[in-house]
């Protein structure tokens, strides 16, 4: 699938401005932050949208988690190898076009689109593979193809389940006991109840044709992928074993990012990933923003009510990523502020040297994306009068390469 455009980043020590250190981020499954070295390409995957209806601000901000990881590994003079899903075939994606009467297809290309649109204008770092599900239903069936050989599929009535606990450390990922993970399992997309499984926790992996919904001929019978196979199938042909991070919303944690982990770990033998990011839930009107609840503050409607989408995206650079928060609207016009009173700094013939802020600024950054202390660096460096000329042009490229605020 085709992905945006990336925005351009500055390289800080090509204007002698010297490199950043590693970054370190809460890691789900160690339940402590974790230093995420090392001298290779970065591996990351993020969980894309499914797409049936437009960005919202709670995508937004969980992609910007990872587009300040990304930045800080470019800064650190590392490659990312950055791949990112789009769950272009799925229960919620059908049952919006039928209620609709919007063919699937079209519904999916167009909110894809739009995501696109939306990515560019919050100048979020594009994905190296920007990869659908339904193109990659080869490699889901491949996969399913390990997990058959590795003893760990079984039948009911003509759809294929992944026997969970073929994999010995399953829960790792998400720490949960046994009913939490059957509570949230119903909750978000599993059948517990389903009769004729072994386990209830035993996920889907492919689902035989329902009447009236899209299907493909495959080794595996006439049907579509379950979803948390889509995610290991991509990330285990784009990134390889053992990646760098697994990232997402908290709302992953389980059943997805569990049960995707332990599937790519039973059919490979080898480490999924090294570590669990995940951002936490942004809430509106005392709920999570949600596309099924229709809570909705889209990216799109306010780049629409004409407000500058570096304001959007400082607004969500408030928030620490890992936490819950909600949104008030209120923020909007105080991230515009923020904003002028920046390129105001930017625009001067002098301010105070660069260097002490840039420094600051990838202290709070590497600290596990501590967003707020680095606005704070930068509104401290703004308000204050020096007389270094080259500062103005230094300090705005730090802010955009580390933040990703055009000035
Ligand atoms: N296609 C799957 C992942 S494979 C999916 O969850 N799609 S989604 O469109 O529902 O969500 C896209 C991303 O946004 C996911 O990483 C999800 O965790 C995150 N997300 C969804 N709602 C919120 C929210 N209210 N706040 C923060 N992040 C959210
Ligand atoms: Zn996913």
């Amino acid at each position: 699938m085709r992905a945006w455009t990336s925005p351009e980043v500055p390289s800080l020590s090509a204007l002698g401005l010297g490199g950043g250190d590693a970054p370190t981020v809460l890691d789900t499954a160690a339940g402590m932050p974790r230093r995420l070295d090392g001298e290779d390409e970065a591996r990351l995957y993020v969980c894309g949208i499914t797409p049936y209806d437009a960005t919202h601000l709670g995508h937004a901000a969980t992609y910007l988690a990872f587009d300040l990881l990304q930045r800080l590994w470019l800064d650190q003079g590392r490659s990312v190898n950055y791949t990112q899903n789009v769950t272009d075939v799925d229960d919620p994606l059908l049952e919006r076009a039928a209620a609709t009467g919007v063919d699937w297809v079209e519904l999916a290309e167009r909110e894809t689109q739009l995501f696109r649109e939306d990515m560019t204008a919050l100048r979020m770092l594009a994905p190296r593979h920007y990869i659908g599900a339904v193109e990659s239903i080869d490699l889901v069936v491949d996969l399913v193809g390990r997990l058959e050989e590795a003893g760990a599929v079984y039948r009911v009535d003509d759809d294929l389940y992944f026997d969970v606990h073929a994999d010995a450390g399953f829960g790792a990922v998400s720490g949960f006991d046994a009913d939490r993970m059957r509570a949230v399992f119903g909750e978000r997309g599993g059948d517990p109840d389903r009769p004729g499984k072994r386990h209830p926790l035993d996920c889907l992996l492919w689902q035989a044709e329902r009447p009236g919904e899209p299907a493909w001929d495959t080794s595996l019978g006439r049907g579509r992928p379950g979803w948390h196979i889509e995610c290991a199938a991509i990330a285990l042909a784009h990134l390889g074993s053992d990646f760098d991070v697994q990232g997402g919303g908290s709302d992953l944690v389980f059943p997805h990012h569990e049960m995707s982990a332990s599937e790519a770990v039973v059919a490979t033998g080898e480490r999924f990933a090294r570590a669990y990011v995940h951002a936490g839930m942004v809430g509106y009107e005392g709920e999570k923003m949600s596309k099924s609840k229709g809570n909705l503050v889209l990216v799109s409607q306010l780049r629409r009510d004409g407000h500058d989408p570096m304001a959007i995206r400082l607004a969500l650079l408030t928030h620490r990523y890992r936490d819950d928060w909600e949104w008030f609207g209120s923020e909007i016009a105080e991230a515009e502020a923020r904003l002028a009173s920046w390129r105001a700094a930017a625009a001067r013939s002098s301010a105070p040297a660069a260097a002490p802020v840039v420094e600051a600024l990838r202290a709070a950054l590497t600290d596990d994306l501590d967003a707020p202390t680095a606005l704070s660096a930068v509104d401290a460096w703004a308000a204050s009068d020096g007389d270094d000329a080259t500062a103005p042009a230094l300090a705005s490229a730090a802010v955009d390469a580390l933040l990703g605020v055009a000035l």
